[in-house]
Protein backbone atom coordinates (compact mmCIF):
# COMPACT_ATOMS: atom_id res chain seq x y z
CA UNK A 1 0.00 0.00 0.00
CA UNK A 2 1.46 3.35 -1.08
CA UNK A 3 1.50 6.12 2.02
CA UNK A 4 -0.03 8.63 1.67
CA UNK A 5 1.18 12.50 1.54
CA UNK A 6 0.61 15.14 4.15
CA UNK A 7 -1.78 17.48 3.34
CA UNK A 8 -0.69 21.16 3.56
CA UNK A 9 -1.87 23.15 6.29
CA UNK A 10 -2.24 26.92 6.60
CA UNK A 11 -0.47 28.31 9.49
CA UNK A 12 -2.96 29.48 12.11
CA UNK A 13 -1.11 32.48 12.92
CA UNK A 14 -1.36 33.67 9.60
CA UNK A 15 -5.07 34.32 9.80
CA UNK A 16 -6.62 37.39 10.24
CA UNK A 17 -3.70 38.97 12.01
CA UNK A 18 -0.30 40.63 11.05
CA UNK A 19 3.04 39.37 11.07
CA UNK A 20 5.59 40.20 13.19
CA UNK A 21 7.41 41.88 10.71
CA UNK A 22 4.17 43.69 9.32
CA UNK A 23 3.81 45.36 12.86
CA UNK A 24 7.42 46.26 13.57
CA UNK A 25 7.12 48.40 9.46
CA UNK A 26 3.70 50.16 10.77
CA UNK A 27 5.37 51.30 14.06
CA UNK A 28 7.80 52.54 11.70
CA UNK A 29 5.77 54.18 9.76
CA UNK A 30 3.86 55.91 12.62
CA UNK A 31 7.21 56.82 14.38
CA UNK A 32 8.34 58.65 10.91
CA UNK A 33 5.31 60.52 10.32
CA UNK A 34 5.03 61.59 14.20
CA UNK A 35 8.42 62.76 13.92
CA UNK A 36 7.68 64.61 10.98
CA UNK A 37 4.36 66.42 12.57
CA UNK A 38 6.28 67.21 15.47
CA UNK A 39 9.42 68.66 13.30
CA UNK A 40 6.13 70.68 11.30
CA UNK A 41 4.80 72.13 14.68
CA UNK A 42 8.26 73.04 15.91
CA UNK A 43 9.41 75.01 12.86
CA UNK A 44 5.91 76.64 12.78
CA UNK A 45 6.21 78.01 16.67
CA UNK A 46 9.89 78.95 16.02
CA UNK A 47 8.67 81.25 12.82
CA UNK A 48 5.76 83.42 15.20
CA UNK A 49 8.44 83.53 18.05
CA UNK A 50 10.64 85.33 15.38
CA UNK A 51 7.99 87.21 13.67
CA UNK A 52 6.67 88.38 17.01
CA UNK A 53 10.75 89.45 17.87
CA UNK A 54 11.24 91.29 15.55
CA UNK A 55 7.84 93.13 15.88
CA UNK A 56 8.47 94.00 19.48
CA UNK A 57 11.73 95.20 18.57
CA UNK A 58 10.88 97.68 15.78
CA UNK A 59 8.17 98.64 18.22
CA UNK A 60 10.71 99.62 20.73
CA UNK A 61 13.51 101.46 18.06
CA UNK A 62 10.41 103.42 16.72
CA UNK A 63 9.93 104.44 20.33
CA UNK A 64 13.15 105.35 21.30
CA UNK A 65 13.64 107.09 17.67
CA UNK A 66 10.48 109.01 18.19
CA UNK A 67 11.71 110.40 21.12
CA UNK A 68 15.12 111.66 20.03
CA UNK A 69 13.26 113.01 16.93
CA UNK A 70 11.30 115.17 19.77
CA UNK A 71 14.45 116.68 20.58
CA UNK A 72 16.21 119.67 18.95
CA UNK A 73 18.99 119.40 16.06
CA UNK A 74 21.59 120.91 18.79
CA UNK A 75 21.94 121.95 22.82
CA UNK A 76 19.13 124.90 23.33
CA UNK A 77 21.68 126.11 26.23
CA UNK A 78 24.66 127.71 25.91
CA UNK A 79 27.77 126.14 23.87
CA UNK A 80 26.73 122.96 22.05
CA UNK A 81 29.22 119.73 23.05
CA UNK A 82 28.58 116.57 20.66
CA UNK A 83 27.32 114.31 23.37
CA UNK A 84 26.15 115.19 26.71
CA UNK A 85 26.74 118.96 27.54
CA UNK A 86 28.39 120.05 31.01
CA UNK A 87 26.27 119.08 34.10
CA UNK A 88 24.07 116.78 32.02
CA UNK A 89 23.87 113.22 33.50
CA UNK A 90 25.22 110.71 30.88
CA UNK A 91 23.54 107.89 33.01
CA UNK A 92 19.84 108.69 32.26
CA UNK A 93 18.27 110.39 29.57
CA UNK A 94 16.30 112.62 31.13
CA UNK A 95 18.29 115.36 31.19
CA UNK A 96 19.05 114.80 27.40
CA UNK A 97 17.68 118.04 25.56
CA UNK A 98 19.43 117.25 22.22
CA UNK A 99 19.90 114.89 18.92
CA UNK A 100 23.68 113.96 19.89
CA UNK A 101 23.02 113.57 23.67
CA UNK A 102 21.86 110.12 22.94
CA UNK A 103 24.96 108.84 21.38
CA UNK A 104 26.46 105.87 22.46
CA UNK A 105 23.47 105.70 24.76
CA UNK A 106 22.71 102.33 25.68
CA UNK A 107 20.42 100.01 28.01
CA UNK A 108 19.54 96.88 29.11
CA UNK A 109 16.56 96.37 30.31
CA UNK A 110 14.89 99.14 28.21
CA UNK A 111 14.10 102.22 29.66
CA UNK A 112 11.52 105.00 29.77
CA UNK A 113 13.15 108.72 29.43
CA UNK A 114 12.65 108.95 33.08
CA UNK A 115 14.91 105.88 34.17
CA UNK A 116 12.14 103.82 34.55
CA UNK A 117 12.92 99.90 33.61
CA UNK A 118 10.43 98.18 31.33
CA UNK A 119 9.18 95.52 33.08
CA UNK A 120 9.36 92.10 31.57
CA UNK A 121 12.21 93.57 29.10
CA UNK A 122 15.41 92.12 31.13
CA UNK A 123 16.91 90.01 27.46
CA UNK A 124 16.50 93.11 25.53
CA UNK A 125 18.75 96.04 24.89
CA UNK A 126 18.59 99.12 23.01
CA UNK A 127 21.55 101.26 21.76
CA UNK A 128 22.07 104.60 19.86
CA UNK A 129 24.66 106.03 17.18
CA UNK A 130 25.07 109.45 16.74
CA UNK A 131 27.21 110.75 13.71
CA UNK A 132 27.72 113.71 11.24
CA UNK A 133 27.20 112.70 7.86
CA UNK A 134 27.04 114.43 4.62
CA UNK A 135 23.34 116.15 4.15
CA UNK A 136 23.57 114.86 0.21
CA UNK A 137 25.18 111.67 1.01
CA UNK A 138 23.54 110.42 4.19
CA UNK A 139 25.99 107.16 3.87
CA UNK A 140 29.15 109.18 4.45
CA UNK A 141 30.08 110.32 7.90
CA UNK A 142 31.61 113.02 8.36
CA UNK A 143 34.40 114.07 11.11
CA UNK A 144 32.82 117.91 11.75
CA UNK A 145 29.52 119.42 12.15
CA UNK A 146 27.87 118.81 8.92
CA UNK A 147 24.53 120.31 9.76
CA UNK A 148 23.16 116.67 9.38
CA UNK A 149 22.93 114.31 11.99
CA UNK A 150 22.23 110.09 11.22
CA UNK A 151 20.60 108.64 14.33
CA UNK A 152 20.79 104.75 14.31
CA UNK A 153 18.94 103.35 16.78
CA UNK A 154 19.31 99.25 16.99
CA UNK A 155 17.55 96.36 19.40
CA UNK A 156 18.65 93.06 20.44
CA UNK A 157 17.24 90.60 22.19
CA UNK A 158 19.25 88.00 24.03
CA UNK A 159 21.97 89.47 22.32
CA UNK A 160 20.78 89.18 19.01
CA UNK A 161 20.28 91.97 16.40
CA UNK A 162 16.35 91.99 16.08
CA UNK A 163 15.84 95.48 14.88
CA UNK A 164 17.58 98.77 13.25
CA UNK A 165 16.40 102.27 12.12
CA UNK A 166 18.31 104.74 11.06
CA UNK A 167 16.92 108.47 10.24
CA UNK A 168 18.10 111.88 9.85
CA UNK A 169 17.93 114.96 11.64
CA UNK A 170 19.21 118.25 9.35
CA UNK A 171 20.11 121.47 11.36
CA UNK A 172 17.04 124.04 9.09
CA1 LIG B 1 22.19 118.39 25.69
CA1 LIG C 1 24.70 117.57 22.97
Amino acid sequence: MMPTQAKYKRPAYRIGAFTLVESVISMVIVGVMLVAALNTVGASRLNQYKTWTRAQGRLLAESLLAEIFTQPYSDPNGAPLFGVEVGEDADTRDAFDDVDDYHTWTSSPPTEKTGTEMASWGRWRRSVTVEWVDPANPTLVQGTESMAKRVTVKVHCGGMPVATLVAIKTDH
